[in-house]
């Protein structure tokens, strides 16, 4: 095998991350194969730009069906496209959904990753291949101490974060034991116009679109104190890509060093949309109100609480300045302003809508 081969496989190339990631690998001159899932409907908008048809000249980003679930699957891409590095983005990722589905994200996010490394075992890929896991800081959970780095002692509150231990964990165990260039990302919450509708802040920079442009009245939100550290995905991705540029394998913490309540990243986004609000009230009777208008414009609804909360994430991101000569480069309010920008853009320009595409946050 050529050393300059630069061949990359990466699982949950249809998400945020996956489809980041994509581009930059693909701009520093790699082969780049991404995993998708078969889905009954069009799963694979957000790398919909980068594909072209096999048959044309100089193709280098191919897409497979695939599943974290199906290890025959992952052996057999892997024998195929014999990759230089392997970026384990997939998983059931969401926190909230993680409650109503434990066993099904135990399955993706902790087997599947034991999965992809017994598959460079079988293929006696160990010493050809780099592995990225994409941890979470969701691992910090009840909180031991701030701000969080790469020895704070792990405490997960989520089916999420528990499945999320043991990819941590098998990681670093395959890496002491079979010397393979194995790494933890642990990252902290990022975010783009192309994060899940689902998760926090795009769920309410597309309803200030929507309430800014007269299509919806109010948005229902959970713990609103609830503080997170939350970059851009960009930044994020060429951090993943530099932990495997590094001569051995290792463990990051990937963060901007600067948390915020849920409350002020809504000031931010309709500050956007040029309302200010004003909050009145506390606890499930909180609202946020349009202090132009009066319009209440967010409420609390207990639905969106979780059964176990994480409520303070905040992360020390020295050693990924030190070793990586990694660090942030967009602030939140500019993270906040793009995304308000692009969702405003996606309504006006949006077809009406179908039925059954309400999303449920
Ligand atoms: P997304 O939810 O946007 O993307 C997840 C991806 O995984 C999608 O491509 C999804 O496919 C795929 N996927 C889900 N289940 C399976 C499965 N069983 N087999 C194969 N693929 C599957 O997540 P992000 O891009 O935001 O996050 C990327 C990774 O980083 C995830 O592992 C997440 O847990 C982790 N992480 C994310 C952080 C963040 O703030 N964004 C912070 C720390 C960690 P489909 O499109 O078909 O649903
Ligand atoms: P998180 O992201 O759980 O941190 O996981 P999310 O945006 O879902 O929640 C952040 C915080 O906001 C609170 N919250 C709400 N969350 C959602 N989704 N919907 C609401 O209506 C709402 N109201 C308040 C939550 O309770 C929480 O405290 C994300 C995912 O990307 C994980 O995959 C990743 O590992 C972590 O970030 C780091």
């Amino acid at each position: 095998m050529s050393a300059t081969r630069k061949v990359a496989l990466i699982t949950g190339v249809t998400g945020q991350d996956g489809s980041y990631l994509a581009e930059l690998l693909l701009a520093k001159g790699y082969e780049v194969h991404g995993i998708k899932r078969r889905s009954s409907s069009f799963n694979t908008a957000r790398v919909d730009h980068l594909y072209h048809d096999r048959h044309e000249q100089g193709v280098r980003f191919f897409l497979h069906y695939g599943d974290l679930t199906d290890a025959t699957n992952l052996i057999r891409i892997m024998a195929q496209v014999q990759p230089t590095e392997i970026y384990n983005l997939g998983a059931q990722s969401h926190v909230a959904v993680s409650f109503e589905t434990p066993e099904y994200t135990a399955n993706s996010d902790a087997l599947g990753t034991l999965r992809l490394l017994e598959a460079i075992r079988i293929l006696g890929m160990e010493k050809t291949t780099r592995f990225y896991q994409a941890s979470t800081s969701e691992l910090y959970g009840k909180v031991q101490a701030v701000p969080q780095d790469e020895t704070t002692p792990f405490y997960p509150r989520s089916p999420y974060a528990a499945a999320k231990l043991y990819g941590y964990w098998i990681v670093v165990n395959y890496r002491e034991a079979y010397g393979i260039h194995a790494s933890n990302g642990v990252l902290f919450n990022h975010e783009s116009p192309r994060r899940g509708e689902t998760f926090v802040t795009r769920k309410i920079t597309r309803a200030v679109a929507a309430i800014s442009l007269g299509q919806q009245d109010c948005l229902y939100l959970g713990n609103l104190d609830a503080q997170r550290d939350w970059g851009h995905a960009k930044d994020f991705v060429e951090g993943m890509w530099r932990i495997l540029q590094q001569e051995k394998g290792d463990d990051y913490v990937l963060a901007t060093g600067v948390t915020h309540t849920v409350r002020h990243f809504c000031d931010l986004a309709f500050g956007e949309a040029g309302m200010s609000l004003e909050w009145k009230g506390s606890g499930v009777e909180e609202t946020g109100v349009d202090r132009a208008t009066g319009r209440t414009v967010v409420r609390v609804d207990p639905t969106y609480f979780r059964p176990t909360e994480v409520d303070l994430l905040i992360g020390n991101p020295a050693k990924a300045k030190r070793v990586l000569g990694w660090s942030h480069t967009i602030t939140l309010p500019e993270l906040a302003q793009e995304m308000v920008r692009a969702d405003i853009a996606l309504l006006r320009d949006a077809a009406p809508a179908i039925p059954g595409q309400r999303s449920h946050g």
